[in-house]
């Protein structure tokens, strides 16, 4: 498949399109999605991205289903939640090779009584593997500058979603601009921001919005020597605005205060703590560098238990030198405190959390979504 420069790239798609199509729903829908594998010899699932879905539903080769085999079919029916927001979808059979080669895609959810009569652009960032064995940065399928035309005045929401397996830095220049939702979840009372730099965790996603001024707007994936962004201007045409880079944004800080189910002085049923380290270990038949929590590699890590109902807090710490995405399916987890200190800002519900090296999180969720 060819990205916007000509540059080729080894792609599997979803129906002949890479990423796959966007999927818009509203909540409370009903959604069917058939799957039908067409590839020569890999297996594939659907897996909804942050989308409480039921267990059986949520496309986890090896947990929640097999793989579907070339030549064989699954549908997936669930209805969605009361959770507008930002998703995506990606296969979760060896999903590390599966979602690099492009099957995968936005999923957006809107609200019943969606009164957005803006411009609403999900950009899905993501490292496309090139013919010649490296990594082609891209928004979408645009690994060079992709130009829109917004007029004056006009509501913009950018959606964006992280789809490869390490953080990503966004920045916004030309404009102040708000964080109006972290994973799908709306933040409480956002305030303008500034020359601030978003990182985004694998597999996450922030919503910011911004009202079109009269000069241009840049959004730019935070890297040496990339032409990848999108440049909105009121024709299109023009440059990019000075790079407006900043601190690292902190979610921990930002809107204000509301009534959470359960907080740091909640009673927890269960509590866990998990400690992320680095060491050189035997693994896959050879010695390399592995990424243990509490000491033990997978199928030998911890195995969380709970009761439906339990209120659960689990804390992590980073002890290694690798940023490490923790990831919850089927709940969202609401974060409690970051590096010891309480959440001050809005209430900050993630079902992706980048962990980088040295940081600790302590995260509560209720477990009410049944299932492995
Ligand atoms: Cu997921």
């Amino acid at each position: 498949m060819r990205l916007s420069s000509g540059a080729t790239v080894n792609a599997w798609t979803f129906n002949g399109q890479f990423p796959g199509p966007e999927l818009r729903v509203h909540q409370g829908d009903l959604v069917e999605v058939k799957l039908i594998n067409k590839l020569p010899k890999e297996g594939v699932t659907l897996h909804w991205h942050g989308l409480d879905v039921p267990n059986a539903e949520d496309g986890v080769a090896g947990v929640t289903q097999n793989a579907v085999q070339p030549g064989e079919s699954f549908t997936y029916r669930f209805v969605v939640k009361n959770q507008p927001g930002t998703y995506w979808y990606h296969s979760h059979q060896a999903s590390q090779e599966a979602v690099e080669k492009g099957l995968f895609g936005a999923l957006i959810v809107l609200p019943r009584d969606d009164s957005f009569t803006g411009k609403d652009i999900p950009v899905l960032a993501h490292s496309w593997p090139t013919k010649e064995g490296s990594y082609q940065q891209a928004f979408d399928t645009f690994d060079t500058l992709k130009r829109l035309a917004v007029q004056l005045g006009t509501p913009v929401r950018l959606r964006l979603i992280n789809t490869d397996s390490l953080p990503i830095n966004f920045v916004l220049s030309g404009t102040s601009f708000k964080v109006i939702a972290i994973d799908g979840t709306d933040l409480h009372a956002p305030t303008e921001l500034t020359r601030q730099r978003l990182l985004v965790a694998a597999g996450g996603r922030y919503d910011i919005q911004f009202t079109m001024p009269d000069t241009a707007v840049s959004l730019d994936w935070l890297q040496k020597s990339s032409k990848v962004g999108l440049l909105l201007s009121r024709d299109g045409t023009g440059n990019a605005p000075a790079l407006a880079d900043g601190p690292v944004f902190n979610p921990a800080t930002y809107g204000s205060p509301q009534q959470t189910p359960f907080s740091l002085s909640s009673h927890f049923d269960k509590e866990f703590s998990l400690v992320l380290d680095d060491m050189i270990g035997f693994y896959d038949g050879k010695m390399q560098s592995v990424w243990p929590i509490n000491g033990k590699v997978f199928p030998n890590t911890p195995m969380l238990m709970v009761h439906e109902g339990d209120l659960v807090k689990v804390s992590f710490v980073n002890r290694s030198w690798m940023d490490h995405p923790m990831h919850l399916h089927g709940h969202h987890m609401l974060v409690l405190s970051y590096n010891g200190r309480p959440v001050t800002g809005s209430p900050w519900w993630v079902d992706t959390l980048n962990i980088a090296p040295g940081e600790s999180y302590e995260v509560a969720f209720r477990a009410d979504n049944l299932g492995i």
